[in-house]
């Protein structure tokens, strides 16, 4: 491909750009790559990928972002610190079983949007996987990613934010917390709450050291109710998903055994308006969806000699199919 004499416009803006130095551990040979644009609403957001991609598990690539009013900046972060100065709001950085997810890409199409990256898993020595995870912007106009989509989005009911979750801090290892139906955590006299206002979920953690008197995690609580993303004061990113239980399928009422009460509550969560804890046992067919197949499905097992439920059943278990609804 011949090189062209004069830069053209485009990587002169690219140029103007990138940051003059980026984060990193010490001994690093730091790198910034990656660059995509895309718009929400009134601001362009420049999504950057910082340090070593391409080591397998030894990958540090962490996803960065950026806004602006311009498409030629300047870009600023969460801080109004320019990211010409290096300085980036995170995204999203390794955690769990994957590690150095960047080179992301967005997609923005309406009410939902997209961000797709490459990772390393842990699991197959470093293999490079792609994800794609839901982006979602928090009421501060910032962007979060969600959980990695492991199935088409399902026909599923919003399981209730009310159970047990795995709750992380800066990607670390998870702790369980109890979101109970009172707004408290843990447990009936705690200090610590809970508040959901449309998709904004508010955990308040009162602790003398904190700013303000308390942590405040402003999250952004997913389509399906099963995780949630957001940021505290000091932009450190907090994560949650809703730990599973024990269930038996088609068992929708949780009664220990499959019977008609349980299709018919399963057309009321469906059409009627009904919540349910455990969108697991409804999904009869197991098929990763909740929807008129799966009452069907039970009615025929039990009147038309159709095909028995899928495990767990009859007794109770868990599910380990990562395309299950949740519970
Ligand atoms: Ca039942
Ligand atoms: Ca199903």
């Amino acid at each position: 491909m011949a090189i062209p004499r004069r830069a053209p416009a485009t990587l002169a803006l690219l140029l103007a750009l990138i940051p003059s130095r980026a984060r990193g551990q010490e001994g690093d040979v730091l790198g910034v790559h990656d660059p995509c644009i895309a718009k929400e609403r009134t601001w362009y957001y420049l999504f950057v990928s910082f340090d070593q991609c391409c080591r397998g598990v030894e990958s540090t690539y962490r996803t960065f972002a950026g806004r602006s009013l311009q498409v030629t900046g300047p870009y600023l972060d969460r801080g109004q610190r320019s990211m010409r100065d290096g300085e980036a709001t995170l995204v999203l950085k390794g955690y769990g079983n994957f590690r150095g997810p960047g080179g992301a890409s967005v997609l923005l199409e309406g009410e939902r949007s997209w961000i797709v990256h490459h990772e390393y898993d842990v699991l197959a020595n470093g293999a490079p996987r792609l994800q794609v995870r839901p982006l979602v912007f928090a009421a501060d106009g910032w962007p979060l990613a969600g959980e990695p989509l492991s199935a088409p989005p399902a026909e599923v009911v919003p399981a209730p934010v009310a159970g047990n979750w795995g709750h992380s801090v800066d990607f670390g290892a998870e702790s369980q917390i109890t979101l109970l139906s009172s707004g408290k955590i843990n447990q009936a006299g705690s200090q610590d709450t809970w508040s959901l206002q449309g998709s904004t979920l508010t955990l308040k953690w009162p602790r003398p050291d904190a700013p303000g008197g308390a942590w405040v995690d402003s999250c952004v609580l997913s389509g399906d109710g099963r995780s949630y993303v957001g940021r505290n004061q000091l932009d450190t990113i907090i994560r949650g998903s809703k730990l599973r239980s024990a269930f038996v399928r088609g068992d929708s009422n949780g009664d220990g055994a499959v019977d008609l009460s349980d299709a018919i509550l399963s057309l009321l969560v469906l059409y009627g308006g009904r919540k349910t804890a455990c969108l697991d046992s409804l999904d009869a067919n197991d098929d990763g969806r909740v929807n008129i197949a799966d009452p069907a499905f039970t009615l025929l097992f039990l009147f038309r000699s159709g095909p028995p439920l899928p495990p767990p059943f009859p007794g109770a278990a868990f599910d380990s199919m990562s395309d299950s609804p949740g519970c």
